[in-house]
């Protein structure tokens, strides 16, 4: 008898064990070893590429072999006629396909490719763009393909449903059985049909699980960036800021793998742009056609299962043929209007901006006296708005308030105001730079905000 009770109890102990390994399997997230672009629809990354802002779309496969969808967007025409070329190779075994389009002149082609994915695992997309005057842009791409996999739960839910059929089927062919097995048919049953039904209805409401499974990977630190001005490009070395080796786990965030933000000190010349990767942890960006000077330079990157990041320098530029421009004038602060080319920009703020309290700026965008038809989205935004005080200390990336939409194709909808809302630190002036899109076109207006007590 007490040799039976024993043996419950140990019955009952290894069902508990079993049940908790079930649903830690079920709960536990997976490690994330991809990085660049990952599986799952469409993705879009705005990327400079020499001279030649590109919007590339890359339909991320998974499982293999199968083929790999990519397309690219010339943002502004090719000088002459160009080609486009993609080269995509497995990282391990240096496997790779490739293919090349031409581009006529004067034409706004999408270049469009398929190349052969042989197996799972890390591929680089090397795009190559090389125009008439034989001037090459590239950017290598990562790309994770992962294995095919089943549901999430699926392996959890046959244990259960296994379980669950073992003490049916021990239950009718041992009716009568010992009392130690009494306690098992019990418990397994019990255990077994439980989870059974929740991982059942976990599994046909999956949005639940998808939930829990979100890759929080906090435990990787901030990245350190290595900023240097060859002969006519900034090249940006990322490394790990715990370990040294180099950083190579971007993930897009707001369309880019890495956005920068170049400000002139003395002119204020002003420009948002996206490195190209070109190697493991190095990107660059042409600076052919920049204004010399001596620039801040901000970087927002987001390392894989881990927040995004601004990383900053300053760099020295002295290899263009265009002369540092003249400081920049006064502007009188908001409530102003700017106006550039056939638009113009009226600037207000909803309150009287104060320190430590949200100031809602909005920024209306109005053409031959009338509003424009629409905003465009632009890096899943209708606006971006970049603040700075004058020393440069404070750098803030502020998105218009509202409906985001990362999809490609902007959305023709009515609204020709933007509102950006922050709350500025000190009662001093900041400089505003706000960026809209309108008829595909990025327009940067420059503006100054007085902050009050
Ligand atoms: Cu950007």
């Amino acid at each position: 008898m007490h040799r039976s009770g024993y043996r419950m109890m140990l019955t009952r102990r290894i069902l508990q064990i079993v049940v908790i390994c079930c649903f830690a399997l079920v709960c536990v997230p997976r490690a994330v070893f991809a990085h660049g672009l990952i599986a799952g629809g469409a993705q879009v990354i705005e990327v400079d590429a020499g001279r030649y802002p590109l919007r590339i779309e890359v339909q991320v496969p998974t499982g293999a072999p199968t083929t790999l969808t990519a397309r690219v967007w010339p943002v502004q025409h090719f000088e002459g006629a160009a080609s486009v070329s993609l080269k995509a190779t497995h990282v391990n075994s240096q496997v790779f396909d490739e293919q090349l389009v031409f581009v006529p002149e004067g034409q706004h082609t999408i270049a469009v490719f398929d190349v052969a994915i042989t197996s799972v695992g890390t591929w680089d997309l090397l795009f190559v763009v090389r125009d008439s005057r034989d001037q090459e842009g590239i950017v290598v791409v990562p790309v994770t393909v992962p294995e095919t996999s089943a549901p999430p739960l699926t392996i959890p839910l046959f244990v259960a449903f296994g379980l669950l059929a073992i003490t049916l089927t021990a239950s009718i062919v041992w009716p009568t059985p010992a009392p130690w097995l009494k306690g098992l048919y019990a418990h397994g049953f019990t255990a077994s049909l439980v989870s059974a039904l929740v991982l059942g209805g976990v599994y046909v409401w999956p949005s639940v699980v998808v939930e829990w499974r979100t890759p929080t990977n906090q435990s990787r630190p901030y990245a350190t960036a290595v900023m240097a001005v060859d002969t006519r490009a900034l090249m940006i070395e990322l490394y790990d800021g715990a370990t040294g080796l180099p950083a190579d786990d971007l993930v897009p965030h707001h369309q880019a793998l890495m956005h920068m933000v170049m400000i002139e000190k003395t002119s204020q010349t002003f420009l948002h742009a996206h490195p190209a990767r070109i190697a493991t942890g190095v990107y660059s960006y042409d600076l052919t056609n920049i204004p010399n000077g001596t620039y801040d330079v901000a970087l927002e990157l987001e390392r894989i299962g881990s927040g995004s990041q601004i990383l900053r320098g300053t760099i020295e530029w002295v290899g263009s043929d265009l002369p540092a421009r003249a400081p920049a004038t006064r502007r009188s602060p908001v409530p102003a209007e700017y106006t550039q080319n056939d638009l113009t920009f009226a600037i207000t703020t909803s309150n009287v901006p104060r320190v430590g309290m949200p100031t809602t700026i909005n920024v209306a965008v109005i053409r031959d006296g009338n509003p424009v038809p629409a905003l465009e989205y632009w890096l899943g935004m209708r606006g971006h708005m970049i603040v700075r005080d004058v020393q440069g200390s404070l750098f803030g990336h502020v998105h218009a308030a509202g409906a985001m939409n990362d999809d490609f194709q902007p959305v023709a909808q009515a609204g020709h105001t933007v509102q950006f809302v922050y709350a500025f630190p000190r009662a001093q002036e900041y400089q505003l730079w706000v960026q809209v899109q309108v008829n595909g076109q990025i327009l940067t207006v420059p503006a100054v905000l007085s902050v009050q007590e």
